[in-house]
């Protein structure tokens, strides 16, 4: 039973219940979580105490809400390491999801004074923009806008991208993504890109720029992608290398070999 006699808010007591059946496993994803009605009997707690809990658990993106079905426990994130350069493919296979993309642009366009300045391009050159909706089990994931090098990535334009590996077909082309620096922003979904994600717009999603480079280290792609903020963690290993005595490679830097 909840203790109504505890500085703790009731509904954050439930929640803490819920989060338990969910991390020990009792309830897997897919499992339906009982009505707020059920809810409400079982621990004896209001409608709105219930409602508060399971709204601030759908917000964390521990629960789902399907209309008209009810509330189901989530996937659990896709935990991305930030001490390897990888690509989505990569990072999908290794995780036994299978990966997929819709093209949603594919052109040649004049470079922003950022992307510019980020490929290190000569003042007329083109870039070719690349913006793909990823996928994850047919669920989408992000949606990538990459900035592509013309003379390093121009096979990309014959290629057909739908449900291809960028990083694959560089490769084919003897690019080696080597080394990438990015970084990370926590936004509220823009209306466009909530749609094509199927969350709601303002919902936290992390924004994220990164700049990849070639085994010449020449920067061949600029990106920018929004992830949804309630389908990933990502986890970065750290070290104080100073006190160790060891050579830090700079913090926010990470290599692929
Ligand atoms: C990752 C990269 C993206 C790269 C893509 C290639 C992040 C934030 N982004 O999603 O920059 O273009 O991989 O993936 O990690 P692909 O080879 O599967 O097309």
């Amino acid at each position: 039973m909840l203790d109504g006699n505890s500085p703790i808010p009731l509904y954050y007591q439930l929640k803490a219940r819920i989060e338990e059946q969910i991390e020990s496993g009792r309830w897997k994803p897919g499992h339906r979580v009982p009505s707020e009605s059920e809810l409400g009997e079982i621990y004896r707690v209001s409608r709105t105490t219930v409602r508060q809990a399971l709204a601030e658990l759908v917000n964390q993106g521990m629960l789902l809400r399907i209309q008209g079905k009810g509330t189901f426990v989530a996937e659990p994130r896709i935990q991305q390491r930030l001490s390897q350069l990888t690509s989505f493919t990569q990072d999908m296979q290794a995780r036994g999801k299978q990966p997929d993309s819709q093209v949603l642009r594919l052109e040649l366009a004049s470079p922003s004074p950022q992307v510019k300045e980020a490929l290190q391009l000569r003042a007329e050159s083109q870039v070719i923009v690349l913006q793909r909706l990823r996928l994850a089990d047919a669920v989408p994931m992000a949606i990538e806008t990459a900035y592509l090098h013309f003379e390093k990535c121009k096979a990309v334009l014959d290629a057909d991208m739908t449900g291809a590996s960028l990083y694959q077909l560089l490769q084919s082309f003897d690019l080696i993504p080597t080394r990438a620096r990015q970084q990370w922003t926590a936004v509220a979904c823009p209306g466009v890109e909530s749609r094509l994600l199927g969350i709601s717009k303002g919902s936290p999603v992390l924004r994220i720029q990164r700049t990849t480079y070639d085994q010449y280290d020449h920067p061949f792609e600029q990106v920018e992608s929004y992830y949804r903020g309630d389908r990933y963690i990502f986890q970065a290993e750290l070290s104080d290398h100073h006190l160790a005595g060891g050579n830090s490679p700079g913090s926010g830097w990470f290599s692929g070999k």
